[in-house]
């Protein structure tokens, strides 16, 4: 019997360390939290969990720059609480998905310090280090954080490169030794039992290493043509897949910018590649050419489309993730919802957005409840790098400080890390010291507390969903057919497999919308909804139902 890929049927759960129990008050989330937390992880219906960054790490950008990939970040614990951790899930049948950050390390790992040294020293390659031109950066390639993606090092008078912040210079897999420290440091893990991978950036893994100028403005063009996609990807991949992965029963989910409907298949091949990606069509449908600080509308038209398109792309083989927020993106039901007046309507339509599409479901914690974005005040209350670099770069286009923060608060990755709500006592219930982050001030009304003694709570509709998810093949196997409504507000899909199928409508706005009447007439047995049932053509704002035909 085929093992059937547990990851295609599972649900997973993202958990962002830091900001989700913190179990020894010094205001900063560790794994002993998320031990405490087990049964209510257990409780959601899930079968995974993701946890972001977990290895000692200087924290430039929330434990995306790794300064020791065997070490446990030492506030988040240590590797008796990973194992512990680890031994809490497996007992309740839930797999873990660790975090890999590959594309690049910490300045402050041991690698970078020995690489920087010299100039023929056997670090050096390790990472990219070149001559400036002119006095100047080897070429114009912009950093995600703001700047050049080039850092003159003094020492040895050569630049190197770092897509991201200068604290986190990128790691040259064009050289084989790095590549062999690299499957070392994989099978570290997976020798430990850890079920899954989120090779972070790996789109990235491979880059033009001509390093030629780019010629667009369009930032999200400069990644796909220069930064991802490079020559090499299919091999450094398919070579960790036969060295490493192929050892172990291991899901591998790629996570990139740059990856297209068009190209994703290449990372997907049933032999050679990964068993899944995180695709970012939907995520950059509200970013302008000059990327999340250079926000545009967007249209459920355009939502719909990529859903589609993405769906298309995986129709035959290789599968996708579904996913509306996670740490790098603002909260979804102030994204994409209405986190106002249609706050619980538009969670709970959301979550059966989630629970109903075709591919692997990841949520994001608290999205489970509704957390919203927070408000900034003022810069000086960010924790995230890109939104300070990004004030940096505001202010040379001459942006005040409230007309970035009014940007920063749309579309800035500090409104997904505030402190998970689990009550309305201090802190929310997260800490009882001054957390590292401050608690959105709504917790006293939107935490889990409240919602798990409320039968028609975000909470318990997603449960509900869960559950239903689960009970019915159809939503992990089955077909994904649109429907092709003119209007506007509807978002209506199929789904189909074997004998089973089934409709979801989702009314995603502000108004009442009056469904097609071939629609209405098979609204017969709806399993799940977010307003009471009546037999009505019209559907109430942010109205979710899903039905058995
Ligand atoms: O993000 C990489 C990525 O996809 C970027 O486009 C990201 O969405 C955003 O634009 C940068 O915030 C991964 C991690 O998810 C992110 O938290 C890290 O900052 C980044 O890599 C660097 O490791
Ligand atoms: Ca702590």
């Amino acid at each position: 019997m085929i093992k059937q890929a547990w990851w295609k049927e599972a649900i997973v759960y993202q958990i962002y360390p830091r900001s989700f129990k913190d179990s020894n008050g010094d205001g900063i989330g560790d794994l002993r939290g998320i031990i405490e937390k087990l049964d209510y992880i257990e409780s959601l219906g899930v079968d995974a969990v993701w946890l972001n960054p977990i290895f000692r790490s200087p924290n430039d950008d929330g434990g995306y720059d790794i300064s020791d990939y065997y070490t446990i970040q030492p506030e988040f614990g240590t590797m008796a609480d990973f194992d512990e951790l680890l031994k809490g899930l497996h007992h309740r049948k839930l797999k873990l998905i660790m975090d890999l950050v590959l594309n690049h390390s910490s300045d402050e790992h041991e690698w970078f310090q020995k690489s920087r040294v010299s100039l023929d020293n056997p670090y050096r390659k390790y990472y990219f280090w070149k001559q400036g031109k002119e006095g100047k950066a080897p070429n114009n390639w912009p950093s995600f954080f703001g700047g050049s993606a080039w850092q003159l090092d003094d020492d040895s008078g050569e630049y190197y490169l770092h897509l991201f912040s200068r604290k986190q210079p990128d790691l040259n897999w064009e050289h084989q030794p790095l590549r062999n420290e690299v499957h070392q440091l994989m099978k570290f893990w997976l020798d430990k039992g850890v079920d899954g991978l989120r090779l972070d950036v790996i789109s990235a893994i491979s880059k033009r290493v001509d390093f030629p100028d780019t010629d667009t403005e369009d930032f999200n063009e400069t990644i796909r043509r220069y930064y991802a996609n490079g020559p090499r990807l299919q091999e450094f991949i398919s070579e960790a897949r036969e060295k490493v992965w192929n050892h172990y029963d291991v899901m591998t989910v790629g996570e990139g910018p740059g990856i297209t409907p068009q190209n994703a298949i290449a990372y997907l091949d049933e032999k050679k590649g990964l068993n899944m990606i995180f695709h970012f069509g939907h995520m950059f449908i509200d970013q302008g050419p000059g990327g999340r600080f250079d926000p545009i509308p967007w249209t459920l038209h355009e939502f719909k489309k990529v859903f589609k398109t993405w769906d298309d792309a995986f129709a035959s083989h290789g599968w996708g993730s579904v996913f509306l927020g996670n740490h790098d993106f603002p909260r979804m039901v102030s994204r994409w919802g209405n986190d106002q007046e249609y706050w619980q309507e538009s969670s709970t339509l959301l979550c059966t957005l989630l629970l109903t599409m075709r591919g692997t479901p990841f949520i994001f914690m608290g999205d489970e409840i509704g957390m919203t974005n927070m408000v900034l005040s003022s810069i000086s209350e960010s924790r995230d790098i890109e939104t300070q670099t990004g004030w940096q770069e505001a202010q040379k286009r001459g942006l005040t400080e409230p007309q970035f923060l009014k940007i920063a608060n749309y579309s800035g990755r500090d409104n997904a890390r505030t402190p998970m709500q689990w009550d309305s006592g201090k802190e929310a219930g997260f800490t009882n010291a001054q957390p590292w982050m401050p608690v959105n001030p709504n917790y006293n009304r939107l935490n889990v507390q409240l919602q798990a003694g409320t039968s028609q709570s975000v909470l318990n509709y997603f449960r509900a969903l869960t559950r239903m998810r689960k009970s019915h093949a159809v939503f992990a196997h089955g077909t994904y057919n649109p429907m092709d409504t003119r209007d506007e507000n509807l978002f209506i899909y199929f789904r189909e497999w074997q004998q089973e199928k089934m409709l979801i409508v989702l009314n995603f706005c502000n108004e009442v919308t009056i469904l097609p009447k071939e629609v209405h007439a098979m609204l017969a047995k709806r399993l799940i909804g977010n307003y009471p049932e009546r037999n009505s053509p019209e559907l109430r704002p942010w109205e979710a139902g899903v039905y058995q035909l």
